[in-house]
């Protein structure tokens, strides 16, 4: 499958972006503004190298080369550049020891550092490449910036300082981390959207998204700091964890003091970020989390067994006798998402439960079956119809993250073990820092 994404990319869309596989033609989204910047050979590359596929690999080790130019007019999304590019390019590095991944990632770190020109620190959600003015988007909560977002830049930019010497990089995301620490956090738990002008909340909203909490967690379990995120999974248990009536325990959002009954794609995460935590938790709440992981896990397994094509919806709710199913329209889709495969291959690594590889190559079955076309990968509109629609889009995290997730899951845990590994939000594996042990420039002494 990994050969089928890559050669029909390399064949209609090689340099673009994205792909579109029935068109076969290149593709992109907002998110990386009118930029031409190859972000799926980027966010490929450790996957290839992971798998063996040397010649792609050392073909997208040249295009980078030759082609990756960051000096461009475009505007982009700091979060999306940061999770692809910096940690791809950073996954690459270690992985490969090239140092041209190296410099290129710090080529792109430089032109990211303007977006914190904000009163706060707290960043810009774009920021234009070539002119350093950055902006947020107006439906974040007139013109916040996003937790998610900017909670979720902390691994890469330690790493680059770590590689670089220079300080720069981990004093912008440690001013992010005091900041929030000082913060309110309604409910034990910090709402979606912040404004980088006033350092205010804006609304009052809890959206357990796949990036900052489990950065968080990463974050303080290797610094030796657990109270904060244990505290975290208390909260998030309390206010958004409930069980339906058919006995499936879901994660809702919590929208303006009212638990919508509603679990998205991109929340089944969580069961792998429980059971990671499981194992660096105080040992009267271990089985407990891991116990919660599991639940999660069968729960979005629920979600994709319960469709036609026996893919997952985008979301999924728990209402009026409706058990893990979607209701809108606009919620049926499925777009090559990773986050179910991810928390099957955490669980398994922690449990080496049978079920999760069965789950896993149920997944594998549905998406060569469903989302295969001549031209690629595409995601389709509404997994309920046994005729469904195409999106026509190949996403660059299909490659990067659900394809890696499933291949480790038929792999030894030999293969990038998790006391030495910890991936970023996009699968991207960077070697574990113990920061006890190391002096970073600019940092102070690690607390104990
Ligand atoms: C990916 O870019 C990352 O997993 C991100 O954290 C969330 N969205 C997509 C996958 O769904």
């Amino acid at each position: 499958m990994m050969k089928h994404a890559w050669d029909s990319y390399r064949q209609y869309g090689w340099g673009h972006n994205e792909l579109k596989p029935i068109a076969k033609k290149g593709h992109s989204t907002n998110i990386f503004g009118s930029s031409q910047l190859g972000a799926t050979i980027v966010d490929a590359v450790d996957t290839l190298y992971i798998m063996g596929l040397h010649e792609e690999f050392k073909d997208g080790q040249e295009w980078i080369e030759q082609n990756l130019d960051f000096s461009v007019n475009a505007e982009v999304s700091v979060f999306e550049v940061n999770i692809r590019f910096i940690g791809g390019l950073l996954a690459a590095y270690y992985l490969s020891g090239q140092e041209v991944f190296k410099l290129k990632a710090v080529q792109l770190a430089e032109k990211l550092l303007p977006a914190f020109n904000t009163p706060t620190g707290i960043p810009w959600a774009m920021v234009n490449l070539k002119s350093g003015v950055g902006r947020n988007w107006g439906w974040a909560s007139a013109g916040s910036s996003i937790l998610a977002e900017f909670g979720t830049l902390h691994m890469e930019f330690v790493h680059l300082t770590y590689l670089t010497g220079n300080p720069a990089y981990y004093q912008k995301v440690m001013h992010i981390r005091k900041l929030l620490a000082k913060m309110d956090r309604p409910n034990g738990l910090y709402p979606n959207y912040l404004n980088p002008r006033t350092g205010r909340w804006g609304q009052r909203m809890l959206l357990l998204k796949t990036s900052c909490y489990i950065l968080l967690f990463w974050v303080f379990i290797f610094s030796e700091m657990l109270t904060l995120p244990i505290r975290a999974f208390a909260a998030i248990e309390r206010h958004l964890v409930r069980k339906s009536n058919g006995g499936l325990t879901f994660i809702g959002e919590w929208k303006n003091g009212h638990l919508e009954r509603k679990m998205g794609h991109l929340a089944c995460f969580a069961g792998g970020m429980f059971a990671l935590g499981a194992d660096g938790s105080p040992d009267d709440k271990a089985g407990h989390y891991l116990q919660l992981g599991a639940e999660i896990a069968h729960t979005c397994h629920e979600s994709y067994d319960r469709t036609v094509l026996k893919l997952g919806p985008e979301a999924f709710k728990f209402d009026s006798g409706l058990e893990a199913v979607a209701v809108r329209q606009n919620e049926k889709y499925y777009i090559l998402r990773p986050e179910v495969i991810e928390t099957y291959w955490y669980m398994w690594r922690f449990t080496h439960d049978p079920k999760y590889r069965q789950w896993g190559w149920e997944a594998v079955q549905a998406i060569d079956k469903y989302c295969r076309v001549s031209g690629g990968f595409s995601g389709v509109k509404d997994v309920y119809s046994s005729n469904p629609t195409y999106d026509d889009v190949q996403q660059s995290f299909f490659l990067a993250e659900t394809l890696k997730y499933l291949y480790l899951l038929f792999s030894s845990d030999d293969l990038l073990p998790l006391e030495n590994w910890v991936f970023n939000t996009e699968a991207h594996p960077l070697p574990v820092l113990h920061l006890g042990n190391i002096t970073l420039p600019g940092s102070e002494p690690a607390q104990r």
